[in-house]
C-alpha cells in the first residue's frame, strides 16, 4: 500500500492489528498465487494496482465521495440492480467475502453448518476488518438461499443500515411480477436515501455505464474461447471479482485496454499455458475475493480454466439491459427483463442453468467441468448431482467437489483435480 491509511482505518471503526493480520495474509498469498503465475498480460499490473489498494485508494475514494454527497450501497449478491444504484449518483460494492475470518465469533451467531461464504461475511463484520461494510450507508440484502435469508435476520442487530429485498423463487409470471415489485420498491429506498428522483434520463444513463461494464468483462472472458488460452483463468477471475469494487468507467477502460493486449497474443498464438493444454470450465457457487483455492489447484494441475459458470463470472455478468425506452416504467421492465434471466440455483425448476453449462462447454470448448459447492450450500449442491449426470450423458467429464474456505482439505482437492486432468488428457486432448 502506498500510503499510511491508518487514520481512515481507525475511523471507520476497523481493529486496526486484525486488519494488519488480514493485509498482511492477503498480500503473501497473492503474491504466491497472483505474482507467481508465468507469461501474464501487461494489462493485469492494472488489477495487481487495484489489489494493492482494495483496502486503501479504493476505500478513500468511496470516503470523498460520501464527503461529497454521494452514497455508498453495499450488497451480497447479483440481483441488486446496479443501473438503479448509479442513477442516483451512488456506488454499488460488493461486501461478499471469500476469506474465513473470526470464524469463532461468527459461530456464535450462525450454526456452523452455514456456508463459508455467509459465515466470512458475519467474521468481516465481527472481527471489524471489512472497510466496504462500515463504508456503506445502505447494506442490501436479498432472499435468495435460506442460509442468506435467515442470517440477515441476525445481520439486522449487527448493522444500522439493513435493507432487505424479497426474490422470487420460481420463473413464472407471478415471479416476475414479485422481482418487479422489489425493483420498484427499491429504487424508492434508493431515491429517500440519496434525496434524488431517478428519472428516465438517469436511468438511461445508469444502464449505459453499466452495460459498458458488462460489455468489456464479456469481451475479456469470450477471448478465452480460443486455444492457447490468452489470459489464465486466475487472471480472468480477478477481473470478474474486481468487477464488484472497481469504479465502473475506470474498470471499463482498463479492462478494454487489457482486451486489445489479448487480441494481440491471440494473433501471435500466445498463450499463458501450451495449446493442448486441458480446458476447464467451473461451475458453481460464487468466488468471491481472495476465493483463490480451487483454481490455484487447476491451473498449477495441468489444466487451464476457460470459464466460469458462476455470479463471479458469466452468471453475474451476461445480459444486458436495453437501453432504448424512454418512460421510467418501461425502462424498469428492461432491468426486470435482464435480471429475470439470471440463473441462480436458489429457482426451481432451473434448466436454464444446466442449458447455460452446457452452451458454455461448447462455446469455451472445454475438456472437462468443475462443479464447485461450497459446504452446506443446498441449492448448489443439490444441482450438482443433475448437472453431473446430464454432462456426463453428453460425454463430458465432470468432477464435482464440496470445499470450504480452509486450507485443511488443500492436498486432497490436488489429488482429485490431478487425477481429474490426467483422465481428460486420455479422452479428449490430441496426442
Ligand atoms: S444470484 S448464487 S450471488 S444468491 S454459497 S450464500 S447460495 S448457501 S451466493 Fe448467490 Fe445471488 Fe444466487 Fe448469485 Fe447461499 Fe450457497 Fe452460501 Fe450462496
Amino acid at each position: 500500500m502506498s500510503e499510511n491509511y491508518n487514520s481512515m482505518w481507525e475511523n471507520l471503526g476497523l481493529d486496526l492489528s486484525a486488519h494488519d493480520a488480514l493485509l498482511e495474509a492477503l498480500g503473501k498469498s497473492y503474491r504466491d498465487i497472483y505474482l507467481a503465475q508465468k507469461h501474464r498480460p501487461q494489462g493485469m499490473g492494472y488489477f495487481d494496482f487495484v489489489m494493492s489498494e482494495v483496502h486503501g485508494l479504493r476505500i478513500k475514494e468511496l470516503i470523498d465521495e460520501k464527503a461529497a454527497g454521494r452514497k455508498v450501497i453495499g450488497s451480497f449478491c447479483v440481483f441488486v440492480p446496479e443501473e438503479i444504484v448509479r442513477s442516483a449518483g451512488a456506488t454499488l460494492v460488493g461486501l461478499c467475502t471469500g476469506a474465513d475470518f473470526a470464524t469463532d465469533e461468527a459461530e456464535n451467531f450462525l450454526p456452523r453448518n452455514t456456508c463459508s461464504l455467509i459465515k466470512s461475511a458475519f467474521g468481516f463484520k465481527l472481527g471489524k476488518v471489512c472497510p466496504y461494510i462500515e463504508s456503506a450507508d445502505m447494506i442490501v440484502g436479498e432472499n435468495t438461499c435460506d442460509g442468506k435469508k435467515k442470517s440477515y435476520e441476525v445481520l439486522n442487530d449487527l448493522v444500522p443500515n439493513l435493507y432487505v429485498m424479497d426474490l422470487p423463487q420460481m420463473k413464472s409470471d407471478e415471479g416476475r411480477a414479485l422481482l418487479k415489485a422489489e425493483y420498484l420498491r427499491f429504487k424508492e429506498a434508493v431515491e429517500k436515501l440519496t434525496g434524488i428522483t431517478i428519472d428516465a434520463a438517469r436511468l438511461k444513463k445508469g444502464i449505459e455505464i453499466v452495460n459498458n461494464k458488462r460489455k468489456a468483462i464479456y469481451r475479456l472472458l469470450s477471448l478465452r474461447k480460443v486455444d492457447p488460452a490468452p489470459i489464465s483463468g486466475l487472471d480472468a477471475l480477478l477481473a470478474n471479482q474486481v468487477f464488484f469494487y472497481d469504479d465502473p468507467t475506470r474498470f471499463t477502460l482498463s479492462v478494454n485496454k487489457i482486451c486489445d493486449e489479448l487480441e494481440q497474443r491471440i494473433e501471435k498464438k500466445q498463450g499463458v499455458f501450451p495449446e493442448n493444454t486441458p480446458r476447464i470450465l467451473i461451475s458453481g457457487c460464487p468466488m468471491a475475493v481472495p476465493n483463490w483455492k480451487l483454481p490455484w489447484i487447476i491451473e498449477t494441475s495441468g489444466a487451464v480454466i476457460v470459464g466460469e459458470e458462476s455470479c463471479v463470472g458469466e452468471r453475474g455478468t451476461r445480459n444486458l439491459t436495453h437501453d432504448s425506452a424512454s418512460t421510467v416504467d418501461e425502462l424498469m421492465e428492461a432491468i426486470v427483463d435482464r435480471y429475470f434471466k439470471v440463473d441462480c440455483a436458489i429457482f426451481t425448476p432451473n434448466p436454464d442453468r444446466l442449458n447455460h453449462i452446457e452452451e458454455m462447454v461448447e462455446t469455451y470448448k472445454a475438456d472437462g467441468i468443475i462443479h464447485y459447492g461450497l459446504q452446506f450450500c443446498q441449492p448448489y449442491l443439490m444441482e450438482s448431482m443433475p448437472v453431473e449426470k446430464a454432462l456426463e450423458a453428453k460425454n463430458i467429464p465432470t468432477l464435482r467437489i464440496d470445499t470450504d474456505y480452509s486450507t485443511e482439505d488443500m492436498g486432497q482437492l490436488k489429488t482429485r483435480v490431478e487425477a481429474f486432468v490426467e483422465l481428460i488428457k486420455l479422452k479428449h486432448v490430441p496426442t
